[in-house]
């Protein structure tokens, strides 16, 4: 059978780019993207767009069925930031909108589901540098216990129902397309908006919190390929760590100065340092590399020159 996709969330971060490199792979006419909200954007104009509440089993069926879905990239959450503001519907939309999905793939109407996990599982028992796959993992935020929960249940599907669920947990994300929604990542996306626009920028988080980052090219580069190998090659079904680089506030304004040698960086820690002080500085993602084949085209410096070229030439038009 082909491959007929449906990305849920597709107006979010990861999901708009998401959307664009599934609907390229696959065919417009296979893929199929949906949010519960509808925007004026190439998600919704360039391709089969349905609205959809992640939390309505009925809806996701339907379209399932309706479409001939055989694989869900179940992309719809609340991030770590704005979780904390509303834990109980935080825990609410991660948690059942996934039991929905695995319920579906469990009676057998869909073949694959892909589920993000996040670096968020980890706390801060955990050993923080080249954090291991394998590890002390007692999350200390709504975020975290969900997703940690969650490929828990994940990896319980695949072992007593066979459902072929494949999870990676993404760092923080950074691309200069699509604003990030409520993560404590998010100041490394803002920090080139600002650097263009106002040649400052204040950071919430302290100039030597260090944590895992990846471009936005190389999350869906590892989206796209986990779910593409053949399923004996996924030997974790809870969820895969993945790397690329680690930086700190500092570190980034460095590197932002090589292009804006004028550009200064001032710092006022707020709520989310706690939750950034919970969470790993880097990465060990040798399961990833090993089983099916991970590797990361960008660092700090080609993914700064990246930002900064397609800024000037689509946002800002410099
Ligand atoms: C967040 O900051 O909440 C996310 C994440 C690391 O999962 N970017």
């Amino acid at each position: 059978m082909d491959t007929k996709v449906l990305i849920i969330g597709a107006c979010g971060q990861i999901g708009t780019e998401l959307t664009a490199k599934l609907r390229a792979t696959y065919g417009v006419e296979n893929v199929v993207a949906s949010d519960i909200r509808k925007l004026e954007n190439d998600v919704v104009k360039n391709g089969i767009f349905e609205v959809l509440n992640a939390l309505d089993y009925n809806q996701i069926e339907y379209l399932i069925e309706k479409y001939e879905i055989t694989d869900v990239y179940l992309m719809a959450a609340l991030l770590s930031a704005t979780a904390e503001k509303n834990p109980a519907f935080a825990w609410d939309l991660n948690m059942n909108s996934l039991f929905h999905v695995l319920n579906i793939a469990k009676a057998g109407k869909i073949k694959k589901i892909f589920w993000p996990s996040s670096i968020a599982v980890f706390g801060p028992t955990t050993p923080r540098e080249n954090t291991p796959q394998y590890t002390v993992m007692e999350p200390s935020t709504v975020y975290g216990i969900s997703k940690q929960t969650g490929e828990r249940w994940c990896e319980y599907y695949f072992k007593q129902y066979g459902v072929d669920v494949r999870s990676i947990r993404y760092p923080g994300l950074i691309s200069w397309s699509t604003e990030p929604g409520g993560g404590t990542t998010d100041y490394a996306v803002d920090i080139y908006h600002k650097a263009i626009l106002d040649g400052k920028f204040t950071s919430f988080l302290s100039e030597n919190s260090a944590l895992p980052m990846m471009y936005m090219d190389d999350a869906i580069k590892a989206t796209v390929g986990i779910m593409q190998v053949p399923a004996e090659q996924i030997k974790i079904r809870s969820s895969y760590n993945l790397s690329a680089m680690s930086f700190t506030p500092r570190e980034i304004a460095e590197e932002i100065k090589k292009h804006y040698p004028d550009f200064t960086i001032g710092y006022n820690p707020d709520f989310r340092q706690k939750i950034a002080d919970s969470w790993p500085a880097s990465i060990d993602d040798s399961y990833a590399r090993a089983d099916w084949g991970w590797q990361n085209d960008f660092t700090i410096e080609n993914m700064t020159e990246d930002m900064f070229t397609n800024l000037k030439t689509h946002v800002y038009k410099k």
